[in-house]
């Protein structure tokens, strides 16, 4: 079975269709990942038990995304050692922004690397986990520095005037 490098959490099953990606780029790079659903403000003491037993069962990278007012990703920082990366999910009531301030604006001591708001966001920190990842496994950074390539190729093909 493929080791699970990369622990993503969720604050509600109605994140799913912003997280799809996450998962996506995460197969694209073979990075083994598991998934939970858990709330900062209705399972909290169920967040601090996997936060904390994270890194004995060899996660590397924990992803976390929520929205309104998102406090998963910094209760989960603030009992691990593993860089945590937060994603603000998109609200109906503002937009995300909501989700995106109470995700980033961390006390000093207790980082979360939050990425941008939504669907981008969560296709971005599959990546940064797997950039984070990389530092140890040259395999994983040499599918990143082909993806990178690819990337650039894509965007030099839609040259619309030469
Ligand atoms: C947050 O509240 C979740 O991450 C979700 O984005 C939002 C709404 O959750 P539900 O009411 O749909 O469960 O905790």
């Amino acid at each position: 079975m493929e080791t699970k490098r990369v622990l993503i959490v969720m604050g509600s099953r109605s994140d799913l269709p912003s997280m799809e990606g996450c998962m996506k780029q995460l197969d694209d790079f073979q990075v083994g990942y598991e998934v939970r659903v858990l709330s900062a403000h209705r399972t909290p003491e169920a967040v601090l038990e996997l936060s904390k037993t994270a890194c004995e069962r060899g996660i590397q990278v924990i992803i976390a995304a929520a929205g309104g007012a998102a406090h998963l990703a910094g209760v989960l920082a603030s009992s691990t050692p593993l860089p945590v990366i937060g994603i603000p999910i998109q609200t109906s009531a503002l937009g995300g922004l909501d989700s995106l301030l109470s995700t980033v604006q961390m006390p000093q001591g207790v980082p979360v690397a939050t990425v941008a708001i939504g669907k981008s966001g969560a296709r971005n920190a599959a990546i940064l986990a797997c950039q984070m990842i990389g530092l140890n496994d040259k395999s994983l950074q040499d599918k990143i520095v082909a993806f990178k390539k690819e990337q650039a190729q894509k965007v030099l093909e839609q040259s619309i005037v030469e």
